[in-house]
Parts: C-alpha cells; structure tokens; sequence
C-alpha cells in the first residue's frame, strides 16, 4: 500500500493545545484501553519542554490534556539532568507497563531518562539510563535471549551511529554493539538515530530510524525503516534503500527548524496496518499510514 501521508495533515498544532505553548511535536505513541494516546513534547514560551498526553478513540482525532503531564519538576532527585526540558519520548509496552525513554537536557548535555508508568497519570522515574550525550532510545517489548535490550544514539565526536546494548533489569546496560552506520554519501550521511518502539513481525524487529545531511546552515531530516533479526536484534536484516518519508509539504517545511520529519513512534493495528506519528519542521503532529507487509518488502 505504500506510505500515505494523512488528507487532513497535521493532525495537531499548538492551536490544539488548551493552554500557551510555542510548538507541539515529536510524540511517542502507544494504545491503552482501546485508545490511542501520544506523549506529546510540548515546547513552552521560555523554549524548556515538557510532555503534555493527546487521546483518540480512531487514531486521527486528539484531544490535548489541559494540563501537562510530566515536566522537568517531577524529576525531583535527578532535576539536575533534566533542567533544560523533557523531550522525544518513545514508549514500550511490558506486560501490563509502559516504559518511556525519552532525553534529558540540561548543562550536562543530552543523555536518556528511563520512566514507567500503567495509567500516564502516575509515573517512576528511574532517572539516567545512559551517560550524556545520547539521545533517540527505545526499548524492545520484551526480553531476548533472557535480557531487555535499548538501542540508543551516544553522539561520539565524529561519530553519530545506533548502538544496541542489553540489561537483566533495565536498569544496569552492557553488552554494547553498534547496531547501524550511516550509508555515507547517502540521505543519512551525517547521522541516524532511532526514532520508533521495534514491532515485532514474522520475519524480524522492525524499526523506524531518522536520517540526517546538512547542506549549508540547514540540516534535511528524514525517516526510514529497518529489519532487526528476532532472536539475535543486534544484527540487520535489510533496511529501505530510500527514505520512507520525507519533507515535502508546507507543514514539513516551514516551521521552528525547516525541512523536518522526525518519529517517535508507531501504532500497529490487528489488520496489519500501521499509523505513523510523525512532526513537520518541528512544529506540529502528523499521521502517515502504511502497513507491516509494504515494511517488510522494502526492507529485503
Ligand atoms: C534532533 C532532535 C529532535 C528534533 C530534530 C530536528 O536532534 O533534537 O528533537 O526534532 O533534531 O530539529
């Protein structure tokens, strides 16, 4: 079916949000009781983020909390690594448990906050499960080989590769791996770094990932897809030739940082189909369907 961006993009702007904001975007995405819910990254005026939820019954039509559901302040001991904002979380559903990772900032730089939480109402945050800097993690859904697994993004100096690595408890990480490289001279030659929770398929994980080349001042993001083996997710099955979704539209291209789409997460449905939530120029919420089928395909 191919990959077909949503008639009545984007699905959410800060006109959307109850209360003042500068921008709306790059939300992690689950269901719960039969709804679809984003953890959405609200940028505030004084330009520090925080996460406000948005709920649909169909996966199109959100309403914005009126209130924000977990900010920097909730942080309480670990503050100090999340003073300058909460932002991109990407969320993973364990047994009855919904994992959310998502960046810290503040003057140590960017690293990764690990929270959990059964109703995004009340949350445990478990605070740092990486050094800085690292950003774009997620956490498979459930234990391989007897261990969780995260794959994230450490920004080595001149590198900016996916790594993998695996815990007994999600706690404790080892076992690190790079899992991806940039196809250099390509779309993604500058760097790449996972955007989506995996999805597990009959032939492998698969998993969305953002790419990224700077021409001059400005810097073009784009999403592709990857196939991860099942028992052994440290090795690639095949991955799109081509990005998947690229900035095309006024809503993609005119924003707070131009020519953007960028992913936090999916939803995959029992027909097969798959809705992805997707921001243009960091600026609002966009849906893209697809299915697991046309994935597969253009991951071999
Ligand atoms: C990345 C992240 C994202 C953002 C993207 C494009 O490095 O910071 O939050 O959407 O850049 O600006």
């Amino acid at each position: 079916m191919g990959i077909i961006k949503y008639s009545k993009n984007p699905i959410l702007t800060k006109k959307d949000v109850p209360f003042n904001v500068n921008s709306i975007f790059n939300a992690g995405s689950t269901k719960i009781n039969d709804k679809y819910l984003l953890m959405c990254r609200v940028e505030m005026p004084n330009g520090r983020s925080s996460f406000v939820k948005a709920v649909s019954d169909n996966g199109y039509d959100f309403t914005v909390d009126s209130k924000l559901t977990l900010t920097p302040q909730d942080h309480k001991e670990h503050y100090k690594y999340v003073e300058w904002g909460i932002e991109d979380s990407r969320i993973t559903k364990i047994n009855d448990s919904y994992y959310l990772t998502y960046t810290g900032y503040s003057k140590y730089m960017p690293l990764v906050i690990l929270a959990e939480t059964k109703d995004f109402s009340t949350f445990k945050i478990f605070g740092p499960i990486t050094e800085p800097s690292n950003k774009d993690c997620t956490i498979f859904p459930e234990k391989i080989d007897g261990m969780y697994w995260k794959i994230d993004r450490p920004n080595a100096e001149h590198r900016r590769d996916i790594w993998i690595s695996s815990s007994p408890d999600l706690l404790h990480w080892g076992n690190y791996k790079v899992l991806m490289e940039p196809a250099e001279g390509t779309w993604e030659n500058d760097k790449i770094g996972s955007s989506s929770q995996p999805i597990k398929t009959k032939d492998g994980w698969l998993l969305l990932y953002h790419g990224v080349r700077g021409f001059g001042i400005s810097s073009l993001y784009k999403i592709g897809v990857v196939l991860l083996d099942l028992q052994k997710p440290w090795i690639v099955k095949g991955k799109s030739q081509e990005p998947i979704l690229s900035p095309e539209f006024n809503y993609e291209r005119i924003g707070d940082v131009q020519n953007v789409v960028f992913s936090c997460g999916w939803i995959d449905e029992p027909d097969g189909k798959v809705k992805i939530y997707y921001s243009g120029a960091d600026s609002n919420i966009c849906l893209a369907e697809t299915s697991i089928d046309y994935l597969l395909t253009i991951c071999k």
